[in-house]
């Protein structure tokens, strides 16, 4: 079976637009009559549920940003009393109160759903062994996948992240065939197997659906080498339900479908607001459409991509959105160039002197903000001395010079000293900050 939900997975463009009107102006009129926030925004514009006349009159509604869910901690937006709700997520995020993802039990349904429609066009099955090393807890990621391959028929090994010599042991013991993890955790795991003398090409393994961070079609390519698997994506985010929005195919082109059944998709202008044409790079926007608890309208994710409308060779019609390789939170601007860390993830990984563990340093020097990667040798270079050291250095840098056009300090650190993630990678030290 290639598709879990063929008819919406394939539906004709016109009738999932038909699909999508009916469900927007019911939520709407839901959101309007249950969240005292959204009656008041709409009746600030004068706005009514019934002047909805076609999704056109999307771009009329106001935005949700991070904050309306901070102010409104924790149940503010939620549209359902309580005694409705079945499970409540949160995610702390970096700063400030944390934002809560509450679901009644048909939202979790459908959750479940947009996750077994991952799953499945990453070619997992009812007969795989399923490690999920996505952490359990307050996080979507554990309890997303779990249900989702439970929903698959497939047997979960709820291993959560951490205890990394276990999750390998575990992997050779019970023949796991399928890992969900962050793409950094895939990475620890696959080193650590390396240092265990273990073989993981010559393991059972086959597919990863990893996620919940940025990573780059290089850092894909490496852990599809290193652990001899075809390294699969899923993207979402707590406040529109975890991970379930987007899924790559076997098209694997750095596009993911989007379940626009659920989630209606916009790219905004990050400064205007203004809505911008297909293959436009912006600010991603969702309006999820079939949610009960907490349907966001017009939600800015903050998240930087564009969105392209044509068939896939898979099969599948649901609209593409291109990989996410940053935040605009987490946008640089060096020199006056704009650059995400990602960028120099791609560059430094078809780098043959060092490993895939790297963290930037931002840094102050007078007026002018400047970059330092920090990026692990491979052993023989670090141990052939200090020449082979600054000589890779010059390299790199000017390498990265050539690509962004800036300059950045690159310094080649000892094998093993940098952190290594159990979840989300953190890349970005900025000492400015400090
Ligand atoms: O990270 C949900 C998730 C769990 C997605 C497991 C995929 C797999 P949050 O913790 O709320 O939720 O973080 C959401 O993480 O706005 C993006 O900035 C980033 N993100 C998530 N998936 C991807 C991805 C989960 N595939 C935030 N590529 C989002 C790039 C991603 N960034």
């Amino acid at each position: 079976m290639k598709y879990w939900d063929e008819k919406f997975e394939t539906m004709s463009v016109d009738a999932m637009r038909d699909f999508q009107f009916t469900q927007f102006k019911k939520t709407v009129n839901w959101v309007y009559e249950k969240i005292p926030f959204y009656k008041n925004k709409l009746d600030d514009l004068g706005f009514k549920p019934n002047d909805i006349k076609s999704l056109g009159d999307l771009a009329k509604l106001p935005f949700t940003v991070k904050n309306d869910l901070r102010d409104n901690y924790p149940f503010g937006l939620c549209a359902v009393p309580i005694q409705d709700l079945v499970r409540i997520h949160a995610s702390s995020g970096t700063t400030g109160k944390p934002i809560t993802g509450p679901y009644t039990a048909d939202d979790l349904e459908q959750w479940t759903v947009c996750m077994a429609r991952n799953m499945t066009a990453a070619g997992v099955r009812s007969n795989d062994i399923i490690q999920n090393a996505y952490g359990y807890g307050l996080f979507t990621g554990g309890l997303g996948f779990h249900q989702g391959a439970s929903k698959i028929g497939a047997a979960v090994v709820p291993t959560s992240s951490g205890q990394t010599e276990r999750q390998i042991t575990i992997m050779q013991d019970f023949k796991t065939t399928v890992l969900f993890s962050t793409p950094s955790y895939a990475l620890t795991i696959a080193e650590k197997a390396a240092q265990m003398g273990v073989d993981m090409k010559s393991l059972p393994l086959r597919v990863g659906v990893f996620g919940a961070e940025p990573w780059t079609v290089e850092m894909r390519k490496e852990i599809e080498e290193r652990m001899g698997i075809k390294a699969h994506e899923a993207y979402g985010l707590t406040e529109l339900g975890g991970p379930g929005v987007a899924f790559d195919c076997e098209a694997q082109d750095g596009y993911l479908h989007v379940n626009e059944d659920h989630i209606l998709i916009e790219i905004i202008d990050p400064v205007t607001g203004e809505v911008l044409p297909l293959g436009q790079k912006g600010e991603l926007v969702f309006t999820a459409i079939q949610r009960q608890a907490m349907p966001l309208l017009r939600y800015r994710t903050r998240d930087i991509t564009s969105i392209k409308q044509e068939k896939c060779s898979c099969g599948r019609t649901l609209v593409k959105m291109e990989k996410v390789y940053g935040r605009s939170d987490d946008m640089l601007i060096i020199s006056g160039v704009n650059i995400f860390p990602s960028q120099i993830e791609s560059l430094l990984l078809d780098q043959k002197e060092v490993e895939p563990q790297y963290v930037i340093i931002v840094k102050k020097k007078g007026y002018l903000d400047t970059l330092e990667v920090h990026v692990e040798a491979k052993p023989a270079v670090y141990e052939a001395g200090a020449e082979m050291i600054k000589g890779a250095e010059q390299k790199i840098e000017n390498h990265i010079k050539g690509m962004i056009g800036i300059g950045i300090k690159v310094r080649l650190v000892a094998p093993g000293t940098i952190t290594r993630s159990e979840g989300k990678a953190k890349r970005v030290i900025d000492e400015r900050k400090l």
